[in-house]
């Protein structure tokens, strides 16, 4: 039997600070490594997005129209200290205070994430998470917001896919003329970036003890391609580099073996300083967040280049590596117009797995389709295909909380319409349609898609539209 939801299910929905704010370059904001970075051709840029910097109040309104219970968005650390550490930026502050405030106001549970992509270009400039010092520059920023919001916010994530920032960093954060970091470095960052959450998760115990915090990062599960076992174990291999030796490190302070003896085959292994792995211990995080989209299919390695291809539709993202693992389709799921599989049971499967092996709460954060919305002439958006897609994956997250795995919110992508990470506005994710174009900004009004109402639907009901 389904399960309902229950009753204080935080329905939400998702953004983050540079893809949805605009303001690139307003009240003090500094510049971050997405202002630095070179745009795939013919794709808008991040300096207007969604321009939600100035449309905030109209937009929260809507959010409010819409029933949001949640809305996560993030916090974008150049608006705060423009030069990563240093100065403070009481403009930036006192957005961000204007937005919480305003989100209060009407009943919505604001949940904040302390970093989403947008490092500091002034950090980048001396070597970025390779240096030491970005761990305190984080905790120090993370003291800032808590601080300030310590009273306000009652759900913080730490940082948004490390595993994605560490996987796939041509996917974010290269700047122009920068090179890809090589894996030492990349796995130097990651441990960075783990002592740094940690910090920031004592510090969040320490100074807002109402407060829950934990990380979000990008969590599926990997299918065997066949019933050969070499399959399976390259699947099992690849699920536990890819998310649970990110997941085992945030939860239990400690590298899992599989990743140690990866890292030491290939001499990658970071340098852990005295102290670093109590510090990642000691910040304990009081939920999982994860961001669900779609499952992948694993075959053996064949050891050679062939093993590697790039995400269906986006050049950024490489999949497949030669001694690991390599990706394979999988005949049993259909595909968005990008090219990502969709797979509801998949969100079911996931959570258990993540639930079974953490036994903490779970959020979705970010869950959703990317398609190329079109608004008609009586202006409006038929999006049945994100109704689809966000009802096939509420079905399957009912079907999560029946096997017993707690499930406290959702937070699809997105609550409105925001920059898409390489496809611009061509591809769309949100509720709320904002009408410009990839460069004509035309009038920038908010439309509410079909997907508006039946959102408000299922969250009027509590899930039983
Ligand atoms: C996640 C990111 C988001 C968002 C989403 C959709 O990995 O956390 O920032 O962009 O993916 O991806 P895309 O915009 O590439 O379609």
């Amino acid at each position: 039997n389904l399960k309902p939801f229950p009753r204080d299910f935080l329905w939400g929905a998702s953004t983050s600070a540079y893809q949805v704010e605009g303001a690139w370059n307003e009240d003090g904001k500094g510049k971050s490594v997405i202002d630095m970075m070179d745009h795939p051709e013919g794709t808008a840029g991040f300096t207007v997005a969604s321009d939600h910097y100035h449309h905030y109040k109209e937009d929260i309104k809507l959010f409010h129209e819409l029933g949001l219970k949640a809305y996560r968005f993030s916090i974008a650390w150049t608006r705060i200290l423009p030069e990563g550490s240093g100065t403070i930026n009481e403009k930036g502050l006192a957005h961000y205070e204007r937005v919480i405030d305003e989100l209060l106001h009407y009943g919505i549970e604001p949940i904040v994430t302390l970093y989403h992509f947008d490092l500091p270009y002034a950090l980048e400039e001396k070597g970025g998470w390779n240096n030491r010092e970005t761990i305190d520059d984080f905790a120090n920023y993370a003291r800032i917001l808590f601080e300030r919001f310590g009273d306000k916010v009652t759900h913080w994530l730490t940082i948004n896919e490390q595993n994605t920032l560490i996987l796939h960093p041509g996917a974010v954060g290269i700047p122009k003329g920068g090179s890809s970091p090589s894996k030492k470095e990349l796995y130097t960052q990651n441990h960075h970036m783990l002592v740094a959450q940690g910090k920031a998760m004592s510090l969040c115990h320490e100074l807002c003890p109402h407060a829950k915090i934990g990380p979000a990062l990008n969590m599926t599960s990997m299918y065997q391609a066949t019933s050969k076992p070499a399959d399976a174990i390259a699947a099992h291999n690849w699920e536990t580099l890819r998310g649970w030796s990110f997941l085992d490190l945030a939860v239990h302070g400690r590298y899992n073996r599989l990743l140690w003896s990866y890292l030491e085959e290939n001499g990658w292994t970071p340098v852990i300083e005295e102290g670093d792995l109590l510090a990642i211990q000691q910040g304990q995080p009081d939920f999982i967040a994860i961001n669900y989209y779609s499952t992948a299919t694993i075959a053996e390695s064949r050891g050679d280049s062939s093993d590697v291809s790039p995400r269906a539709g986006d050049q950024q993202i490489m999949l497949g590596e030669p001694g690991v693992y390599r990706p394979e389709e999988n005949p049993y799921v259909n595909k968005t117009k990008y090219g990502w599989v969709i797979d509801p049971v998949g969100l079911r499967l996931t959570l258990r797995k993540v639930y079974e092996r953490y036994h903490l709460p779970i959020i979705i954060t970010e869950n959703g389709i990317g398609a190329p919305d079109e608004l008609t002439e009586d202006g409006a958006i038929h999006d049945e295909y994100r109704i689809d897609f966000i009802q096939a994956h509420l079905e399957q997250i009912q079907w999560a909380l029946s096997d017993g795995v707690e499930v406290f919110g959702y937070c699809p992508w997105a609550a409105m319409d925001v920059v898409s990470t390489h496809q611009g506005y061509a591809k769309r994710y949100g509720f709320i349609y904002v009408n410009r174009g990839e460069f004509d900004l035309k009038d920038m009004s908010r439309i509410k898609k079909d997907s508006f109402y039946w959102y408000q639907r299922v969250i009027t009901s509590n899930g039983n539209e």
